[in-house]
C-alpha cells in the first residue's frame, strides 16, 4: 500500500446552505476520529487547523434570491490559495462544511494540476449537479453553484472572475443525481458534463461507469478531485444532510465506489461535504464518512492477496 500525506483542511462554511449547522462539520470529523483512522492505515496526517475568512461587507446581485453572496466569494478566493497550497505538499482532505466551498478546493487543485501539466478531472458524487450560476438559482444557496464556478460556465462576473485554471466541464463526472433543477438541465447537456443518475445506476450498478471513468483519467495521466456531497448517500444511513433526497446510494455502493477508486490509485485531492451535525444520531453519518474515506485510503476487509477472484 502506498503511504501518503494526508493533509487535513477544516472549511467550516455554511453560507452556502439553506440552514445552520454545517460550521460543525470540521470538528465532527475529528471528533469522529478522521485522523486516527488515517493513521491506522499508515498515512501520515497533517491537521492544517481550520481556514478562516474576515466578515466582509454585503455584496448584492440581481437576482435578489442570492444569499450570502460576500461570504460565497470570501471562501472562494481563500480556499482557493489553501487548496494550491496543500497540493503541493500531500493529498489535501478538505473538511466541509457545506458544498459552496468545492468551488475555492476544485479551483486550487485545478490550478495545481496546471503547473505540473497534467489534467484536472473531478468525480462528483451528489444527489445534485450544483450547477446553477447566481443568475440561475431560485432557493438563493450557494452550494448549489460551484460546479458551474471551477468549470468556467458565465454567470459569476463580477463578483467573482472565471478561475485561471477552469476544469473542462468533460472531465466531470457525477453519479449519484436525483434532483436536477429545469436550468441546470439545460446547462449540463450543453456544457458535456457526463451525468450517471440514479436511474443509470439503478440499470448498469456503479462500477461499469465508475471503471470507465476511471480508465479514461489513467490513460491520459489525469489527477482526481473527489468530491462527496453526504445527500448522495440514501438517507436511510446518512440522516446528517440538509437536503435529504430519497433513493440514494447505498452503503455497500458507496464502499465499492471507494475501494474501486483506492484500487486505482488516481485520487489527488477530497472534499467531505454537507455534514450537517446538528441533524445527526449519535454521529452515525460523520462516522460513516469517516468509514469511507477509510475505504478511499486502502481499508480492507481482506488482505488483497487472500482474496480469490
Ligand atoms: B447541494 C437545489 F433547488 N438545486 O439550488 C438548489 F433542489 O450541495 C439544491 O448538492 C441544491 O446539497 C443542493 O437549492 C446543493 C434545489
Ligand atoms: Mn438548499
Ligand atoms: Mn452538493
Ligand atoms: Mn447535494
Amino acid at each position: 500500500m502506498s503511504q501518503k500525506t494526508c493533509i487535513l483542511v477544516g472549511a467550516p462554511v455554511q453560507s452556502g446552505a439553506g440552514q445552520p449547522g454545517c460550521v460543525m462539520g470540521p470538528a465532527a470529523y475529528r471528533t469522529a476520529g478522521l485522523g486516527g483512522a488515517l493513521t491506522s492505515l499508515g498515512h501520515r496526517v497533517e491537521d492544517r487547523g481550520d481556514v478562516a475568512i474576515a466578515v466582509p461587507a454585503p455584496m448584492p446581485h440581481a437576482n435578489d434570491a442570492v444569499e450570502n453572496l460576500a461570504e460565497f466569494v470570501s471562501w472562494t478566493h481563500a480556499l482557493t490559495v489553501a487548496a494550491a497550497d496543500a497540493s503541493k505538499d500531500g493529498l489535501p482532505i478538505f473538511l466541509g462544511g457545506d458544498h459552496s466551498l468545492a468551488a475555492g478546493t476544485v479551483a486550487g487543485v485545478a490550478q495545481h494540476a496546471a503547473a505540473l501539466g497534467q489534467p484536472q478531472f473531478v468525480l462528483w458524487l451528489d444527489a445534485h449537479p450544483d450547477f446553477h450560476a447566481l443568475d440561475s438559482t431560485e432557493s438563493g444557496h450557494l452550494h448549489g453553484t460551484p460546479v458551474a464556478y471551477f468549470t468556467g460556465q458565465d454567470g459569476f462576473a463580477p463578483a467573482l472572475d472565471t478561475p485561471t485554471a477552469p476544469v473542462p466541464a468533460e472531465n466531470v463526472c457525477m453519479m449519484g443525481i436525483r434532483s436536477v433543477d429545469r436550468a441546470e438541465n439545460l446547462r449540463l447537456a450543453a456544457a458535456g458534463v457526463t451525468v450517471h443518475d440514479m436511474r443509470a445506476i439503478d440499470e448498469q450498478g456503479i462500477a461499469a461507469p465508475l471503471r470507465a471513468f476511471l480508465s479514461h483519467v489513467a490513460a491520459v495521466n489525469g489527477r482526481l478531485h473527489l468530491s462527496l456531497d453526504v445527500d448522495f448517500l440514501d438517507p436511510d444511513i446518512a440522516p446528517a444532510v440538509g437536503t435529504t433526497v430519497p433513493g440514494g446510494a447505498t452503503f455497500r455502493e458507496a464502499h465499492l465506489i471507494m475501494e474501486m477508486l483506492h484500487d486505482s490509485g488516481l485520487v489527488t485531492s477530497l472534499d467531505l461535504v454537507e455534514l450537517n451535525p446538528f441533524l445527526d444520531l449519535r454521529g452515525r453519518t460523520a462516522k460513516l464518512m469517516v468509514d469511507l474515506t477509510a475505504s478511499l485510503m486502502g481499508r480492507t476487509v481482506l488482505d488483497r492477496k487472500t482474496r480469490s477472484y
